[in-house]
């Protein structure tokens, strides 16, 4: 498939590379680099992202060049990074252009024009490393900044089941490549707002522990007490992970419509993607999602009662 995708390529110039709304690392490393690697073929590349680059990625390499936007601009090829329908990109415009899809989720499905899912790799960073390779274009420092940055924070800091030595010779041939991980590091783990830690303290205060099973919320209204972002969400619900007898952490977070975005990680002993994807969400193993109705009791109830039927608690 990767000779698929490379083939593709060379055939078109103009490109759009995009990836899920509210990205995660590995969603804008990979973009980052893709684009990078297609202008370094010649070709015209722009990265576009419904909700652009949160914060704590804006210091990565060619960030300054990704466009936030509703609509897909004109182009010969789109490059979906992470995404296992159109409708993840909430980019409106898809649906007429020829379409390249690469991701390494469980829930991958082959909706574009050409498909490349690879579910034994931990982050898409290493099918778009790969494809960097195949291309003979040479990764240089940013490039290599951009992928291990992906890299690092899809392994959970090469600490999430999966991980293995195949993971860390990508991870070494990045940093031979330039890749400071120190430095890829800092803005992820030592660069949280105010508001994050804020929202953190309202969430532990609040934290339920049953068994295996530990679950967090916040609620709109904290949110907005705290002037949080929705990006300062993001990774609370590994704390909630962290208590010594837990197998499943799950993060429930209130949205302006009164719905719940519910985050699931798991240790690796239960496969959180399947009980997302009972939900109509999606993921890997040890980390998925969806987003299920109000309020709140019933929104817990609904998916701790679906993890008593795996029989886990
Ligand atoms: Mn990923």
């Amino acid at each position: 498939m990767l000779d698929g995708v490379l083939q593709e390529i060379r055939a078109r110039h103009r490109f759009v590379v995009t990836s899920h709304a509210r990205p995660d690392g590995d969603g804008i490393g990979s973009a980052l680099a893709c684009g990078q690697m297609l202008r370094l073929m010649g070709k015209e590349a722009v990265v576009v992202l419904h909700d652009g680059v949160p914060r704590i990625y804006q210091n990565l390499p060619f960030a300054e060049l990704a466009i936030r936007a509703n609509e897909v601009p004109a182009n010969d090829a789109v490059i979906l990074l992470e995404c296992d329908s159109t409708r993840r990109t909430l980019l409106n415009g898809l649906d007429e252009c020829f379409l390249i899809n690469i991701d390494h989720h469980l829930s991958g499905r082959a909706f574009a024009d050409i498909n490349w899912i690879d579910s034994t790799v931990m982050a898409t960073a290493e099918l778009v490393y790969k494809l960097i390779r195949r291309a003979c274009v040479p990764v240089d420092h940013d490039i290599a900044t951009c992928l291990y940055t992906a890299l690092m924070t899809d392994t959970g800091s090469f600490m999430f089941a999966g991980t293995n030595e195949h993971t860390f010779t990508v991870a070494r041939e990045l940093v031979l490549a330039g890749a400071d991980p120190a430095q890829c590091a800092r803005p992820i783990y030592f660069g949280h707002s105010t508001a994050k830690m804020r929202l953190l303290g309202a969430a532990l205060s609040n934290l339920h522990h049953e068994g295996s099973l530990s679950w967090i919320s916040v609620t709109q209204d904290e949110i907005k007490k705290f002037q949080a972002r929705e990006e300062d969400c993001e990774g609370l619900v590994n704390y909630a992970l962290s208590i010594f007898d837990v197998q499943v952490a799950i993060f429930f977070r209130e949205l302006p419509d009164k719905r719940f975005r519910v985050s699931l990680r798991s240790k690796g002993e239960i496969n959180v993607s399947k009980i997302a994807e009972d939900f109509g969400g999606g993921g890997h193993k040890c980390a998925s999602g969806c987003a299920i109705d109000g309020p709140l009791d019933r929104a817990v109830s609904m998916i701790i009662d679906r993890l008593r039927a795996e029989s886990i608690l």
